[in-house]
């Protein structure tokens, strides 16, 4: 039996507050779960939206965290698939192989954990984190904000031993959201065209994954024209500020200069609703599918007229991009390495764990696509 290990973490103590470092305790793997000494993490929109406190899931005090890389430091009876010393990405979205979800073919929302995971506990109903003797809840599964971390093993991703671990823990959320949404989703096809709302990091990753099944047209979408040079190194073509169209709904603008409308569209916006509706509302009438990746406010809710499904648009949804972690993670891992994805150029800033809340503040101003936290 393993000993708790004392570490620091970013502990997310209260709605709305800044994160603080803090020393916790992370008891050893239980059954089926691994104990990870993260290296590196990021920080996603989800983080924020979650600290914010409009996320009905959201759970404190937790360490927040869900977008990093590390290396396996124990594990616990059981586990088979990965063992000391591995490199892993932890994974929000498990895959067990054997739920009837992970089954079915049709999805990648492994439901083995899930209704613990939405607690902030592990499997068994009980946190590993505490901070003298307070319970501190898990988050996604992941907790990636702390220095290690506790995670079923059907939530990690082993990955090969010569990734370089402060680039692949991006991999952990943003990239294969958006690339996995191209390719697994919406299965874009070569010469398509493609709208794309927001260009933050999921936004880029969706550009990238239509450069890359060589779309046609790809519109990138945004009102800080700052994002664009960005946007066309990864694929982009066309610019579409929604500024430059006080008067005109942008839905309109992007159906009168694509000739009817795109064939994909999707949204990374974060959470925005009305851009929601815009995005389903360029698409061409008979065929174009528009497809949410962003994470709105719990109570939220999206509009269009009716009328707009019933000539043939299709609205739909995304989660990790539809991605299979375990399967299909080590394999983003190797198109990095061979020069085939782009990651590096996600990364505008580094910082200590103990800055981490410059990290939250740079990426809401949109000044950060994503910062790399070396723990
Ligand atoms: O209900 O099975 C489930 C789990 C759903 C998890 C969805 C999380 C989506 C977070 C994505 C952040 C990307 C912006
Ligand atoms: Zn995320
Ligand atoms: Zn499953």
């Amino acid at each position: 039996q393993g000993k708790t290990i004392t570490c620091l973490a970013a502990v997310a103590w209260k709605a709305a507050e800044p994160l603080k470092i803090e020393q916790i305790q992370v008891a050893p793997p239980k059954a089926g779960e691994v104990r990870v000494k993260i290296i590196n993490t990021s920080v996603c929109h989800t983080d924020a939206y979650t600290l914010s406190g409009g996320d009905p899931e959201g759970v404190f005090p937790s360490i927040l965290g869900h977008e990093g890389a590390g290396i396996v430091e124990s594990v616990g009876e059981g586990v088979t698939s990965v063992s000391e010393g591995d490199y892993v990405i932890p994974l929000y979205t498990p895959e067990c192989r054997e739920c009837k979800f992970c089954k079915s073919g049709k999805t990648n929302l492994c439901q083995k954990i899930r209704a613990t995971q939405g607690k902030g506990l592990m499997p068994d109903g009980t946190s590993r984190f505490s901070s003298n003797g307070q319970t501190i809840y898990h988050y996604m599964g992941t907790s990636t904000f702390s220095q290690y971390t506790v995670v079923a093993e059907i939530s990690v991703a082993k990955i090969d031993k010569s990734a370089p671990l402060d680039k692949v823990c991006l991999l952990g959320c943003g990239i294969p959201t958006g690339f996995g949404a191209v390719t697994n989703t919406a299965k874009v096809q070569k010469g398509d065209t493609v709208a794309v709302f927001g260009c933050g990091a999921i936004g880029l990753s969706v550009i990238q994954g239509a450069k890359f099944v060589e779309a046609g047209n790809i519109i990138a979408v945004d009102i800080n024209p700052e994002k664009f040079k960005l946007a066309k190194e990864f694929g982009a073509t066309t610019f579409v500020n929604p500024l430059d169209y006080p008067n005109k709904a942008i839905q309109d603008v992007i159906v009168e200069m694509t000739d009817g409308g795109v064939d994909f569209s999707f949204e990374c916006s974060g959470g925005n609703t009305k851009i929601m509706r815009a995005a389903l509302e360029c698409c061409h009438k008979g065929w174009g599918e528009s497809v949410i990746i962003s994470v709105a406010n719990g109570q939220d809710e999206i509009s269009t007229r009716p009328f707009q499904l019933v000539t043939g648009r299709v609205w739909r949804g995304s989660a990790f991009g539809g991605v299979k972690g375990r399967t299909e993670i080590p394999n983003y891992v190797k198109m990095y390495q061979d020069g085939v994805l782009k990651i590096d150029e996600f990364i505008t800033h580094h910082f200590n764990l103990e800055d981490i809340n410059t990290g939250f503040k740079l990426q809401h101003d949109g000044v950060c696509i994503r910062p790399v936290i070396q723990m």
